[in-house]
């Protein structure tokens, strides 16, 4: 799915600004909707949650209504109109002048309607968007329908059952993050031509000094008996090469690569001309390569430094903004890191063509997390499957040119322990089908939980081995020496299985400020000491390909027991002040190349 992009042939109409809002409740729209009466303003795009410090806003469940005026100029007549929303959470019923003209399930993945036929040029209409926040058994990410503690063993509680009379409906978040919803990235109109460009896809190579850039154009619409003329621009908007015809192989002579930061991330353009339609892909030539134990950046094996993220801020919420986008990216070079994990879930299309500009490597992962009940339940029983193969079909198709991806994460940290032989249904079934879906067969993986390993077949079966480990945290916690002696059994481990492994979670709630002269737990310190003891043994292995703490900055959650206002395992604080263990790893990271340290 392309991104918008203004040029000579095509317009885009940002509908970013204040909109109508109020909340509803878990009551589902039908085929026609009003907006409900008493609105408030709403900023989109961002998460509602927010805005206003009302419990109804924090903590809602059920549907939110957004209304606003869209105009359609004159000058449109005669081009093919369309609306695309690019992430409405958790999914959407959208409406023009009342009536039902789009519905979408998923988050954090784009989806868009032609209204060409549906409004006049030179009027008005009224776009009303229903966004229902509720996560279930059937959701990415999974929200769990009744919490086991429920149970009759917890005295003063009634059973699952009474619970369920007495307790009021709410989401049960099966995932470690704040559940924001809302218009969390952009709408807008764009238009084409009645005869268009439909997608553009690229698949890079390399040989000898030269860039290969196969290509494929998809074009719909009126039929023309135009061709489709392709030419590969250079960074300074000079044609390198040329090509005519819907696909084909085109040859840069002495291609400049894509690499990542402090490398070159050089990026060329494709011009697609079709008819009176244009479109322009930025794209870079590089290739990505799982060799032994070895993850190949244009033929180099690359070692990953740096984290698992989210898109989390005060006041937005989960919205987009690019403001931090842009801090976040100089801090990861300030860390002299290298690449982050979107934990868990695809990230705005903005944070990637920021990577791609700046040579910052990305691990692209769906909102599979939570498909694990802790035994209690075999969760490969949900009704997810259909939904997470949709969700990773959208997430290719959306971000596969992107040449800072260079791996795909089916999910985070599903049970693969209580019911492996499940699992491995479920999982490699998914593995063959994404790879399937990727013209460029870019590496598959996912990131197994805290489990036992051995009794985990299917994490053996990726092709790059990613794990998250909390040794001296979540267990054997505050005893560094024995989390050490735990990890060094692990890696033993994995190093039989002949394939590159890395962490993709490892880490240590610090709560800034909390200093000691011994290091104990929640104390900067104690987060320093946990990752120096752990990357030491990580040094020592040859097969061992990256490290990606948790998480680069503190972030929201849900209310519980074992969170102090959100999650504190962050480098940063959510305000991005560096805690002891940023300045640990800018030191660490500055040492360590992106090539040939393993
Ligand atoms: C944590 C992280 C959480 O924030 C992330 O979304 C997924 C969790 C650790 C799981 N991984 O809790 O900080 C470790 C489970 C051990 C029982």
């Amino acid at each position: 799915m392309l991104y918008p992009r203004e040029n000579d042939a095509r317009a885009v109409i940002d509908l970013a600004g204040i909109w109508n809002f109020k909340l509803g409740d878990d009551t589902e729209p039908g085929e026609t909707c009003a907006m409900p009466a008493g609105a408030e303003p709403i900023a989109v795009p961002a998460s509602y949650n927010d805005q206003k410090d009302v419990p109804e806003y924090r903590n809602h469940y059920g549907f939110a209504y957004y209304e606003r005026k869209v105009r359609i100029p004159r000058f449109f007549e005669g081009q093919r109109l369309v609306l695309r929303l690019d992430a409405v959470t958790h999914s959407a019923k959208v409406y023009l002048d009342g009536r039902l003209i789009k519905t979408h399930k998923g988050g954090f993945l784009p989806f868009e309607v032609e209204i060409t036929d549906l409004v006049t040029t030179g009027t008005e209409a009224e776009l009303l968007i229903a966004v229902d926040n509720r996560v279930n058994n059937s959701t990415l990410p999974i929200g769990n329908e009744d919490m086991a503690f429920f149970g009759s063993d917890n005295p003063g509680v009634p059973s699952v059952e009474a619970a369920k009379l007495w307790r009021k409906k709410q989401n049960l978040p099966g995932f470690d993050f704040f559940n924001y919803a809302g218009l969390n990235r952009p709408v807008r109109i764009y238009t084409t031509p009645k005869a268009y460009i439909e997608d553009v896809t690229i698949v890079p190579d390399i040989d000898g000094t030269d860039g290969i850039v196969n290509y494929e154009i998809l074009v719909g619409g009126e039929a023309t008996d135009t061709d489709v003329q392709v030419d590969v621009l250079d960074a300074e908007g000079q044609i390198a090469a040329s090509a005519v015809g819907a696909n084909g192989k085109i040859k840069v002579p002495r291609a400049k690569l894509w690499n990542p930061y402090p490398g070159e991330p050089y990026l060329y353009t494709l011009r697609v001309v079709y008819g009176d339609d244009i479109y322009e892909q930025p794209f870079g030539i590089r290739t990505v390569e799982v060799r032994g134990t070895q993850f190949l950046i244009n033929g180099e094996p690359f070692y990953f430094k740096g984290f698992g993220k989210h898109e989390d801020s005060a006041f937005h919420g989960r919205g987009l903004d690019q403001c931090l986008n842009v801090k976040d990216v100089n801090l990861i070079h300030w860390l002299h890191a290298n690449s982050f994990r979107t934990s868990h879930y695809p990230y705005a299309e903005e944070m990637y063509e920021l990577c791609d500009r700046e040579g910052i490597v990305i691990i692209d992962e769906t909102p599979a997390v939570g498909i694990n009940a802790g035994g209690a339940k075999n969760p490969y029983e949900y009704p997810i499957l259909e939904h997470h193969k949709q969700v990773l079909k959208d997430m290719i198709a959306r971000d596969k040119n992107h040449p800072c991806v260079v791996m795909w994460s089916m999910g985070n940290e599903p049970d693969t322990e209580h019911f492996p032989e499940a699992a491995y249904d479920y999982w490699h079934g998914l593995y063959e089908y994404t790879h399937s879906l990727d013209p460029a067969n870019r590496p598959v993986t996912f990131v197994c939980c805290q489990n036992n390993y051995e009794k985990d077949i299917v994490t053996r079966s990726m092709d790059v081995v990613c794990f998250n480990r909390y040794y001296g945290w979540y267990n054997l916690s505050g005893d560094l020496d024995a989390a050490c002696y735990a990890l060094n059994m692990e890696l033993d481990f994995w190093e039989k299985q002949g394939k590159p492994v890395m962490i993709t979670e490892y880490g240590a709630d610090a709560v800034a400020g909390i200093h000691e002269c011994v290091p104990e737990m929640f104390s900067e310190e104690y987060q320093v000491e946990f990752y120096k003891r752990q990357n030491a043994e990580f040094d020592k292995r040859s097969f061992f390909i990256g490290e990606q703490v948790w998480n680069f900055a503190d972030f929201g959650t849900i209310q519980g027991v074992m969170r102090v206002d959100g999650n504190k395992k962050g480098l940063f604080t959510r305000e991005r002040r560096p805690k002891m263990a940023a300045h640990y790893f800018r030191q660490r990271w500055g040492e360590i190349p992106n090539f040939g340290y393993k």
